[in-house]
């Protein structure tokens, strides 16, 4: 529904749709059917206030580099020379080649997405209604998260914590792995308010971010270490008998057996992992012990590396330990999803899937395109930009690069990907469709809801498959579903959390909150088999895994690899860049204004030996490959680590190529997922 608007304008309600913890509320105005206006919405979280990103939506919407029809490749792979051709054209092509493909095998056709979108109804509804009954390879979705998720589910049960909108209550806070004035904006706020109020703020991260700076301190530890920090710190806690008794007495399971775990776990011995000192350890320790409350905001940097799964459940004990979970602004938050039990199954359909399709992870695409047995053939890309994101890039452009492997593009710029493709399709952008949100980082359902008419020929990713569904000749009912049953049938769910919210009050109100308690486990109650915090995890044992968190070493360092280690000695980690959300606006003049040009920021200490001097262009490289950048001196990097802000797109590079020349398709520890901060490198003048 709309908003008031002065006469001739109507303001339409949105959910900002990208990969971003604060899933923000919009309001767009609209006048004689263009979006004249963006802002922020009135939900609580968002108050108003957008990211700069997002302020400047329009030049995206109305960017004169979006796709605006069909096209179909005319040069060679990776040319991106295209000539326009209608839908029907297009939609014909695709599902002749399916057809063709799955007559054979199904599963030699593999869909690739991301989070492009987070709308669930073009993220993961009519799309995976449609592979699954296509029968096509099943893709393990592990760019991000999946090893934080498998390690937050074995301590605290799921995607669960604190409820970050009462972080101004808090006493101290550490950012863990988290630069939220980059990537969690609103949170932000929250520590500032804090701040103002007398909490102490703790960045625990190898670069010293636009966060760690207005904090007041700043703990720069090697990447990948982690895991051995927390496992001190509670050494410290459980050895100085700082921990809340009662609340380990009464709602958590194992506390004997991690306390014979860490007791290994010195101070001394973590500072020596972690490169940083045992005082460092020990103040840390004592300190998160004494406040009350202490909340911990983890993100997704702790776990990009081999022990991320294993840092993840480390770090999640602290809170029971000492108790933190009694307080509303006390405890942990990694993920919010968990609370939200909207109906995944009723969207995505896993009932449709015939036979027992193969997986292939994502983290390692270049792989599956170039070695999988039976070969992908054919691959679907949307909502994602895999040759620009997606790790040891080299082998994933050889993948796209087969002339023999049928490619479908959809997007709504010609990213890095669109490049390789046969077809590409123009998608709508959010001001051009309807969708449904929850959000990792908050507790708000939001309705989507369109303030334009798509931009050119764009057509929705639910629209598509819809299509390609009646080309294939799928008959089943749920084809015919259209956006908003969608929407409402994510809504159909058992879980009182979604009590009371209906898609028609949703769309009436833009926004409304999960009953969710204020301090959801300050008696217990986490959604584990126990019910209680699992220091010890049965559910771990009985998958074959450690029942106790450890230490993990990154898969390149001097432990794990030290021949690697001798010939490429620097840790390499590529975090998001302010300007860009991963590899989207990395194209709009606005935003690569703003971040320059491709940097490695060193430290002088690195650098000044390898005759390095700042502005100079250098080569960073490994066995996998290698990319070029402006090295930078600008106190961001701790000795021993390089940093290059990502998500760049190649084409768009001096040198054709970027960060992911260089990271690697090893899995985490758990979930499978990628580790792209898990990478050693030399650096050498260009
Ligand atoms: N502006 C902007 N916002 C974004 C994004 C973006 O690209 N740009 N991306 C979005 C997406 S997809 C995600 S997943 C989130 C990502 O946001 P976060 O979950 O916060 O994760 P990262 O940005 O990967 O890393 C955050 C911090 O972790 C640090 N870090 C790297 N390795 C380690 C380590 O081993 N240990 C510790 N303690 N810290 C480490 C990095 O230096 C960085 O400062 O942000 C979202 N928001
Ligand atoms: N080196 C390095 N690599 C990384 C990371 C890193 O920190 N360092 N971060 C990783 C992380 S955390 C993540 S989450 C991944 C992100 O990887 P992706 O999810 O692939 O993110 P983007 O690069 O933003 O690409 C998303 C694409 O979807 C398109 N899109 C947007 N909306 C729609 C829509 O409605 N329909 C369709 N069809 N397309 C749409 C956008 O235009 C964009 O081109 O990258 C990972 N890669
Ligand atoms: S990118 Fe994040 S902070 Fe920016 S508008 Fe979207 S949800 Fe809000
Ligand atoms: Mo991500």
């Amino acid at each position: 529904m709309n908003a008031p608007a002065p006469a001739g304008r109507t303001v339409a309600r949105l959910a900002c749709p990208h990969d971003c913890p604060d899933t923000c509320a919009l309001e767009v105005t609209v006048q004689n059917g263009v979006a004249v206006e963006i802002r922020g919405g009135d939900m609580p979280f968002t108050h108003g206030v957008l990211c700069t990103k997002v302020a400047k939506y329009l030049e995206r919407t109305y960017s004169s580099e979006r796709v605006l029809h069909p096209l179909k490749r005319v040069g060679r792979k990776g040319a991106g020379r295209f000539e326009r051709i209608s839908w029907d054209e297009a939609l014909d092509t695709i599902a002749g080649r399916f057809k063709a493909i799955a007559a054979e095998d199904p599963q030699q056709i593999l869909p690739t997405s991301y989070a492009g979108t987070m709308g669930l109804v073009n993220f993961a509804g009519m799309d995976r209604r449609f592979f699954n009954r296509l029968g096509a390879t099943l893709l393990e979705r592990t760019l991000c998260s999946s090893a934080g998720k498998a390690g937050v589910k074995f301590t605290l049960g799921s995607s669960v914590g604190t409820n970050v909108e009462h972080a101004v209550e808090a006493k101290l806070i550490l950012i863990w792995g988290s630069n939220p004035i980059v990537s969690n904006l609103h949170f932000w706020t929250r520590c500032q308010e804090a701040k103002r109020r007398g909490a102490k703020l703790v960045v625990i991260d190898p670069r010293r971010n636009e966060t760690a700076e207005k904090c007041h301190q700043h703990i720069a530890l090697l990447p990948g270490t982690d895991g051995a920090l927390a496992l001190a710190m509670m050494h410290v806690i459980i050895g100085e008998e700082l921990y809340d008794r009662d609340y380990v007495a009464r709602h958590t399971l194992g506390f004997d057996r991690l306390a014979e775990r860490v007791e290994a776990w010195t101070p001394e011995r973590a500072a020596a992992v972690c490169g940083v000192t045992a005082h460092e350890v020990v103040a840390l320790a004592r300190e998160y012990a004494a406040a009350k409350p202490a909340l911990v905001r983890l993100n997704y940097g702790v776990q990009r590396c081999h022990g991320g799964g294993a840092a993840v459940r480390a770090i999640t004990c602290l809170p029971a330990l000492v108790g933190a979970w009694r307080h509303r602004a006390g405890g942990a938050l990694l993920s919010t999803a968990g609370f939200y039990g909207l109906n995944h199954r009723a969207l995505e359909r896993p009932d449709l899937v015939r036979g027992k399709p193969r997986t292939l992870n994502q983290a390692a695409l270049g792989d599956a395109l170039t070695s999988a047995r039976p070969p992908v053939k054919a691959i679907y890309v949307y909502n994602n930009n895999p040759v620009a994101v997606c790790p040891d890039s080299r082998k994933v452009v050889a993948g796209f690069s087969r002339e023999d492997l049928f490619c479908v593009v959809h997007d709504l710029f010609l990213t890095d990907t669109a490049d390789y493709a046969d077809i590409v399709l123009p998608a709508t952008s959010q001001l051009e469709h309807h969708d449904i949100h929850q959000s990792y980082g908050h507790l708000y359902v939001l309705a989507s809801q369109p303030a334009i008419p798509p931009v050119g020929e764009a057509k929705p990713n639910a629209q598509v498959f819809r299509l390609l569904a009646k080309r294939m000749g799928f008959t089943d009912a749920c084809f015919d579903d259209s956006d908003e049953d969608l929407c409402r049938q994510a809504l159909e769910s058992r879980n009182p959390a979604l009590a009371g919210i209906t898609w028609d009050a949703l769309k009436g109100r833009g926004w409304m909150r999960l009953a969710v308690p204020d301090a959801p486990f300050a008696d217990g109650g986490f959604p584990t088999p126990s019910g209680k915090c699992e220091f010890y995890s049965a559910s771990a044992e009985e998958q074959g895994l450690d029942p106790l968190p450890a230490y993990v070493p990154p898969h390149e360092g001097p432990t794990s690899s030290p021949e690697r280690a001798k010939r490429y000695p620097l840790a390499f980690i590529s975090p998001p860049s302010r300007h860009f959300l991963n590899s989207s606006f990395a194209n709009l003049d606005f935003a690569r204004q703003e971040a320059r040009a491709p940097s490695l920021e060193m430290h002088p200490d690195d650098a000044l030996p390898r005759g390095i001097r700042g502005g100079q262009r250098v080569r960073i490289f490994n066995d996998r490959g290698e990319f070029t950048a402006i090295a930078r001196f600008d106190g961001r990097a701790r000795p021993g680590v390089v940093n290059a802000p990502s998500v760049w797109w190649k084409k768009l590079s001096p040198d054709g190529r970027n960060a992911n020349e260089v990271t690697s398709q090893a899995f985490a520890d758990l979930g499978g997922s990628a580790t792209f901060y898990d990478c050693l490198v030399e650096v050498a003048a260009a």
